[in-house]
């Protein structure tokens, strides 16, 4: 008995047709499901066409950067704002509400909604999650969490709305006055925020059960998969950080609608109104905000490197290059996560002995990253690359944290951030840790477990085309604005051209705009793909890529309950082209695969 999956082939098809005659009516098939895998996809698409929503507004605000002032096509005229123009209020919720999308609604649901879910059961060997109705419902609570952002887009007329940005400091988000139109829209959008949360500590509480509880049997810590460690490591993050934005959150609530004066002032008077009566800190609302949010930032990218780490060792045939330091690096970078909030706060006036607390705490972060980061290529170093769509993705993410990372760590010196904070410097870092880092690991996940999802490859071809064009625009976009904040341009104005000393950055920003067009045109190539190849792509069986890990023993897609039968893990998750595997004429041996000793003590004990 070499390898057990022929036998599990052949057992198993017949399997996952017993499955289908307990046929479930649509809506509890489709909408109110508790398969995790279900509830993944749903995620998937969900988080997806927000994509499209934040990119749409992402482009708005390009467009007044190129052409202040000027009427925008297309979406002027759905937005009717005196015939197409932007308005300074507009402008302002336009940003806001694009970072918001993309962090609450895309970027976090996707990798822990989407992926956490589809990938947890599967890769520990699981049948499901240990609490499948939760489950549902974290789902289900980002839809009053959408229509609540919906309603901060539409309750200050569409035309304004809030306008704190996705960090909403008071006094902006606190006093209704401080910003026209942002009235009923900032709570909105405090209300929206609490409801992601509610979503994600569902997650998160079962994401850490299912893991600790639900692995197979001999699925030891250190066999699992990266991708698994990252989502635990992500899940804890989660439920050490969130309370304190959940609190601050009804705090803010508090002061908006209550009259209590957590972070307002004494004495403040804003737009003639009446002075406020105070006592409060609006700095309290940065040092919760940022106890969350920097945490927040890992809870944004560590699962991709989970995922990304996965995928390069099965595309470059070749173990994961020190997975032991990986899994303690991300620990380490979790747990320093937790004391460098200040880094987001040097300009407020901290005591100059903590802001040297917060700038050492912050450059010791780059340290377990460049483990990461060296990892990543050792891993890629001499292998059997595998030149596809996958691939170019995984190597866009390595090659943009570099970028990102190094821009953080010149932000993480105090003097230096001085100057930076508040520039296009820090919107060129957090894009190429954002989009350039965890988006292209998103994509390139989004492509290696499509065929488990659904049974059919994308289209290879498609999906390089896809990634070059959104690489190329990526960069010609992000790029510029490190040179953006090195001139000094601020973030978040509406016309910098009034202040003389940026009118020359002009032509630079529509250049950038006019990537950004591309980059946004590009997406449709993965939309298309997605949806074509959902109905239409080519069949496969269980292991198209020839992978290690346990999902790939499940049929293609799993059925419910995932396994025919419970898999038993033998070996760790990256023994790609080890000799045992060569032995057995493949370049990767399952996690299934007993090794060698076993049948032959087996065959002594029958004899
Ligand atoms: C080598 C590691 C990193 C270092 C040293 C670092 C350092 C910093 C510093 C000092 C700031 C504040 C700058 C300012 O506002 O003046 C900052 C902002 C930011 N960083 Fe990083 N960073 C690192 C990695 C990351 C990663 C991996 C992510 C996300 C996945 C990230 C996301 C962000 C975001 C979103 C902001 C801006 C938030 C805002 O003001 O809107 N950073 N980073
Ligand atoms: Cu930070």
């Amino acid at each position: 008995m070499a390898t057990i999956s022929p036998a599990i082939e052949s057992h198993s098809d017949d399997h996952a047709h017993a499955h289908d005659h307990h046929k479930l009516p649509f809506y509890k098939k489709y909408l109110f499901s508790t398969d995790h895998k279900m509830i993944g996809i749903q995620f998937l698409v969900t988080t997806l066409l927000m994509l499209m929503v934040g990119g749409a507004l992402a482009l708005a605000v390009r467009w007044q950067l190129a052409f202040p002032w000027e009427n925008m096509p297309i979406l002027g005229k759905i937005f009717a704002n005196a015939g197409g123009m932007i308005s300074p209020e507009f402008y302002t919720m336009l940003f806001t509400m694009h970072a918001s999308v993309m962090i609450f609604l895309v970027i976090i649901p996707i990798l822990a909604g989407a992926f956490g879910n589809f990938l947890i059961p599967l890769q520990i060997g699981a049948d499901d999650m240990a609490f499948p109705v939760l489950n549902m419902l974290s789902y289900w609570f980002m839809w009053p969490a959408m229509f609540c952002f919906g309603a901060s887009f539409v309750a200050g007329g569409v035309t304004a709305g809030p306008a704190g940005g996705w960090t909403s400091y008071p006094l902006l988000s606190a006093l209704a006055e401080a910003a026209p139109g942002s009235g009923p829209a900032q709570t909105y959008w405090l209300f929206g925020l609490t409801l992601v949360g509610v979503s994600s500590m569902m997650g998160s509480v079962n994401y850490m059960t299912t893991i600790i509880n639900m692995r197979a049997p001999g699925m030891t810590l250190f066999r699992m998969p990266l991708t698994i460690w990252a989502m635990f490591i992500t899940a804890i993050l989660q439920a050490f950080a969130l309370p304190v934005l959940t609190a601050a959150g009804f705090m803010l609530v508090a002061d908006r609608l209550l009259g209590t004066c957590f972070f307002i002032p004494a004495g403040v008077i804003v737009n003639n109104a009446e002075p406020t009566v105070g006592g409060g800190q609006p700095l309290l609302w940065q040092h919760l905000f940022w106890f969350y949010s920097h945490p927040a930032v890992y809870i944004m990218l560590l699962p991709a490197m989970g995922m990304v780490s996965d995928m390069l060792s099965c595309m470059c045939r070749k173990p994961v290059f020190g997975y032991k330091p990986m899994v303690y690096s991300m620990a380490a970078i979790a747990g320093l996560g937790f004391i460098v909030w200040g880094h987001h706060m040097f300009t407020s006036g901290m005591n100059p002995a903590l802001g040297m607390t917060f700038m050492t705490s912050t450059m010791m972060i780059a340290l377990p990253s460049a483990i990461k980061t060296f990892n990543w290529i050792g891993t890629i170093w001499g292998g059997d690359v595998k030149f596809n769509s996958v691939m170019l993705n995984c190597s866009g993410f390595v090659a943009m944290f570099i970028v990102g990372g190094l821009s953080g760590i010149f932000m993480a010196a105090v003097p230096v951030d001085i100057y930076f904070h508040d520039t296009y410097f820090i919107v060129a870092h957090f894009h190429y840790v954002l989009f350039g880092s965890t988006l292209f690991g998103v994509f390139a996940g989004i492509t290696f477990w499509f065929p488990k999802m659904f049974g059919r490859m994308m289209n290879d071809t498609v999906a390089k085309w896809h990634f070059a064009l959104t690489f190329i625009g990526f960069n010609g976009t992000f790029f510029p604005m490190h040179l953006l904040g090195i001139a000094g341009m601020p973030r978040r104005y509406a016309d910098p051209y009034l202040h003389p000393y940026l009118e020359h950055l002009l032509p630079m920003n529509q250049a950038m705009t006019c990537f950004a067009v591309l980059m946004g045109l590009a997406q449709f190539l993965l939309l298309g793909n997605f949806l074509y190849s959902m109905f239409f792509g080519e069949k496969v069986g269980r292991n198209p890529w020839g992978a290690n890990g346990l999902e790939w023993t499940a049929p293609s897609p799993p059925g419910h309950g995932n396994f025919d039968v419970p898999p038993v893990c033998y070996r760790g998750p990256y023994e790609y082209s080890s000799p045992e595997a060569e032995a057995l004429g493949q370049d990767f041996i399952l996690q299934t695969t007993p090794p060698p000793e076993l049948p032959k003590s087996a065959d002594a004990v029958e004899a």
